[in-house]
């Protein structure tokens, strides 16, 4: 790590000879293994990005300029190169280094991100209040070939054309989302190297017709350069919306970057460099299954083998439970879409893609669009099953008003990574969900206590549930313990029967009403654990699932009117979540009773390990 030492911030950098960069690439990505593979991260995508972070940040002058990466998983290069190289250690940890860009980290993290194709509309914002301004300061954004498709990016794309703003946008195509990027868009940028062939042929074509050959072949010849110009020319699509199109350039070659940026620094209006690398670059591993290799936890570097799961308790998983009942009921009714934005992996429909692909779809990632095709897909007599994480679904909500719920249309949200998610972070977190969906009119809210609670629920609401549904769910199963509560735990069933509209009675118990929401039973009985070692609670209280969120089962309010105080247990945002709701629906019955909320308080909850934040921020 000789030459990596030495680089402390990007005027360091800059002082390094040319040649001296293909050994820093390779000690760089000697680091990334090294400490991804402790902490785990985001991998694939930054072993893509060593040589276009280097050529970068040797061309700008940053913090001045400012550099924005889109989704930001792949800033990690960049955060070395800007002097939290030995934080490292301490990444996605309570306290340590984000995974993601965070101005509050460093003055070099330009604009915050997390979700996706934000980067070019930031980055005409800057560049336009930079001309207005008057100050001269460079704007470059990164943005993926993933990222690129969602209608966001594409808005901006549409905008910076009209404006001509002085943007660079670095086209970081390495063909793959999380898995194989898909769409015509994707088919496009792909095209675009057979047209530099074609371009190379155009020239050729040319020296022949400018010298002296015989009349057929001159006519033969001009036929062929009119096919070949009707083909396009490299970039086009970016030229005609008034983007400048520079490359393919090669994103593993520091001088070719560094060339094209030179380029784009002297034209006027907003420039596309489009940049071909390889996810996973330098990791046989990595590069052969970058999907795999995109979000890691721990691995042995050596072999690329997940380390033992030692570290974490087996869990049951409610991704799998969805997936496996997505799929049984799907082979039974025809009827039935899996719709995926661009995550069928993180989302268990992995499994309804290779079984059943007429059945599947994958938008993109464009979480509006995949909701309102959706939308389409049921008025026209399907059974669309969109499955989208919490906080990216915060991306489709007028969809889901306006689209889905305002014309009762049975579309089935099922929304994963409801709650707290750890290292990911703010950006991350599934906590506003419930804030937002349960002010929607028409929409049943559900939230599953267990795995099998939700491949029941799935079922219910395809097969009993005429109109908009949304089961929301964490990504891991807590687990009762036996120690808390012996008496609940030994006759709580495993796997309880949902009936349509009925929420769950755990125990029939004092005057005391416990409301465990969703996967919140561990913690509750954990809770009222504590409190009978301490004598607060002398007795068993009464414990209930509600199941249903909205509509609530009207049987919830005869255990509300015997209580004498009433705990709500939820992991969503305090405002707004079921607690608050609740708490509004017995006001309107009179029911005048003290309600306490244990929920996510009112901030962006930082990144670190689950059962961490759980305690730090759950209160
Ligand atoms: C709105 C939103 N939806 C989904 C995601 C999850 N996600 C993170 S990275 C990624 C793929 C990005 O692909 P690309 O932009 O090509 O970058 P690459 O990882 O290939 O470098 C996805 C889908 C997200 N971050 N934001």
């Amino acid at each position: 790590m000789a030459l990596l030492k030495k680089i402390q911030s990007p005027q360091d950098l800059k002082k390094l000879k040319p040649q001296k960069l293909k050994q820093l690439a390779k000690e760089i990505r000697i680091f990334l293994l090294n400490n991804i593979s402790q902490t785990g991260g985001h991998l694939a995508s930054n072993l893509g990005v060593v040589e276009l972070t280097l050529a970068l940040h040797r061309f700008l002058d940053c913090p001045k300029d400012k550099l924005i990466w889109d989704v930001g998983h792949q800033s990690y290069v960049h955060k070395i190169i800007t002097g939290r190289r030995e934080k490292f250690s301490t990444l996605r940890q309570i306290g340590g280094l984000s995974g993601f860009p965070r101005p509050e980290e460093s003055i070099y993290d330009a604009f915050a991100t997390g979700h996706s194709s934000t980067s070019i509309s930031a980055a005409i914002g800057m560049a336009e209040a930079f001309k207005k301004q008057k100050t001269i300061q460079r704007v470059v954004a990164v943005i993926g070939d993933g990222s690129l498709t969602s209608g966001l990016a594409l808005e901006a794309i549409n905008q910076i054309g009209y404006l001509g703003s002085q943007v660079i946008i670095v086209l970081n195509d390495n063909r793959m989302s999380i898995s194989q990027n898909v769409g015509a868009l994707a088919q496009y940028t792909k095209r675009i190297e057979k047209t530099q062939i074609y371009q190379r042929v155009k020239n050729d074509l040319n020296y022949l017709l400018g010298s002296c050959i015989e009349e057929r072949s001159y006519r033969r010849l001009k036929s062929l350069k009119k096919a070949i110009k009707r083909v396009g020319t490299p970039g086009l699509f970016f030229e005609k919306l008034g983007i400048n199109y520079l490359g393919p350039v090669d994103g593993h070659i520091v001088t070719e970057i560094s060339q094209a940026l030179k380029k784009a620094d002297k034209l006027k209006g907003p420039v596309l460099i489009h940049a071909r690398t390889q996810k996973g670059h330098g990791y046989k591993p990595a590069e052969k299954s970058a999907d795999q290799y995109h979000g890691v936890s721990a691995f042995d570097v050596t072999n690329g083998c997940s380390l033992p799961k030692n570290k974490k308790p087996a869990t049951e998983n409610y991704t799998q439970a969805l997936s496996d009942k997505l799929l049984k009921l799907a082979k039974k009714n025809p009827k039935i879409i899996g719709i995926t934005a661009a995550m069928a992996t993180g989302t268990g429909l992995g499994y309804l893609a290779n079984q059943r692909p007429k059945q599947f779809y994958d938008v993109g990632i464009c979480e509006s669009h995949a909701v309102t095709f959706a939308a389409g897909l049921a008025k026209a007599g399907l059974r669309p099953v969109v499955a989208i994480y919490s906080t990216f679904l915060q991306r489709a909500y007028d969809q889901i008003l306006h689209d889905v719920c305002l014309q009762k249309l049975p579309v089935v949200l099922t929304i994963d990574r409801a709650g707290l998610v750890g290292e990911d972070g703010p950006t991350h977190h599934g906590v506003f969900d419930l804030s937002y969906l349960l002010p929607i009119p028409n929409l049943t809210v559900l939230a599953p206590r267990s795995p099998a609670d939700l491949g029941r629920m799935l079922e219910l609401a395809i097969t009993e549930i005429n109109g908009p549904v949304a089961i929301r769910y964490p990504k891991e199963a807590l687990r009762l313990n036996p120690k808390n509560c012996p008496e609940i735990f030994k006759k709580t069933p495993k796997n309880p029967l949902v009936k349509k509209f009925k929420l769950e009675l755990i125990h029939q118990g004092n005057q005391q009403l416990y409301i465990a929401v969703g996967n919140q039973l561990p913690r509750v009985l954990a809770l009222i654990e504590r409190l009978r070692k301490k004598r607060i609670l002398k007795s068993l209280p009464t414990i209930i699932n509600p199941r249903f969120l909205k509509p609530l089962d009207p049987e919830i309010f005869q255990y509300a009117k015997k209580a004498k105080k009433i705990t709500v247990v939820e992991e969503n945002s305090k405002i707004g979540g079921f607690g608050s709701f609740f708490l509004n629906q017995l006001t309107e019955r009179g029911l005048n009773k003290k309600v306490e909320i244990q929920a996510i308080e009112d901030k962006f909850i930082e990144h670190g390990e689950v059962f961490k934040l759980r305690q730090k921020y759950i209160k």
